[in-house]
């Protein structure tokens, strides 16, 4: 991890959590915001104007990122005046502040296939002043395979949360590839996993307010108002789609990866789609 995410540990992991709180976890590139925006529109969607503006990193703040002069994440959290509180981390399992299991928090950890979370971090760490530069394609997907990226292994990330589903039950485990095929059904599921119902309408609405075209316009969502990011290198919500890896793998590159993912992957039961 980079000192923006170990700058503030023992806070982070003294973190005062509460019963209510719902933490919104994801290895990078997943599908937070996405999920970050359903959950605070679910939960705060009538509420004021000035919430509906204020940017979703400051709705849904980051809990172990630490900037100390613009933006510490735990301080965020703990002055957050909402019930229940959104708390995002890209923490693996077992580096989860204790408190969240101690107080049966709900959790929603959100997966993505391996090749689009790598694509998409590859041009995240290009325009985020905070990443390391990602060097050139080939070498980050080594990088990436080996696990000596940001927040390290995806492969561990994955299966470690997947793994904590089958004894923790207040965790939700869902799928990216889910969200783009069918939205609302997993709209849905959310709603049942955080205890709320929602009319048609409402449904409808939330489903077309979260859709990738109008999240892209929304400045409160698509991060372009945050100085660390240049969007003009690239947008941080940049295609939104399953598959773009197709993109950037050559044939061998392809392979090569697929071999690598065979061995380390052996949970019959994790499945990820690269395609829908
Ligand atoms: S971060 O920095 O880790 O918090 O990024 P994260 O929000 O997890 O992931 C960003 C990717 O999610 C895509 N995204 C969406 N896809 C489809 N529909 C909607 N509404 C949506 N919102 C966010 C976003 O475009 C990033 O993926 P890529 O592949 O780079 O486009």
């Amino acid at each position: 991890m980079t000192h923006y995410f170990t700058d503030n540990w023992e806070n982070v992991q003294n973190f005062q959590a509460r019963p209510d709180d719902i933490l919104i976890a994801t290895y990078p590139k997943a599908g937070t915001t996405w999920v970050s925006y359903i959950l605070d529109l679910l939960f705060f969607g009538q509420t004021s104007t000035d919430r509906q503006t204020s940017m979703i990193y400051d709705r849904v703040p980051f809990l172990e990122f630490t900037d100390s002069v613009v933006y510490v994440g735990v301080d965020l959290a703990d002055k957050l005046p909402t019930s229940p509180r959104l708390i995002k981390t890209h923490l693996p399992v077992q580096l989860v502040p204790k408190v969240f299991w101690e107080k049966n928090c709900k959790i929603v950890y959100v997966a993505r296939n391996a090749k689009d979370s790598m694509v998409s971090y590859y041009h995240f760490e290009q325009m985020n002043i905070v990443q390391p530069e990602p060097g050139d394609w080939n070498s980050y997907i080594r990088r990436f395979m080996e696990g000596t990226v940001g927040y390290g292994s995806w492969y561990d990330h994955v299966t470690g949360w997947w793994k904590k589903k089958q004894t923790y039950s207040n965790l939700h485990y869902m799928f990216y590839e889910d969200m783009i095929e069918d939205t609302a059904r997993e709209i849905d599921k959310l709603c049942s996993f955080v205890g709320l119902s929602l009319s048609a309408e409402e449904e409808n609405r939330i489903t077309e307010t979260v859709h990738f075209d109008n999240m892209t316009r929304n400045d409160a969502v698509n991060y372009s108002k945050l100085p660390i990011m240049n969007v003009n290198i690239s947008p941080f919500l940049r295609k939104g789609k399953v598959g773009d890896w197709r993109n950037h793998f050559t044939v061998a590159q392809n392979e090569e990866f697929d071999e690598d993912y065979k061995k380390k992957m052996n949970d019959p039961a994790l499945l990820f789609r690269t395609t829908i």
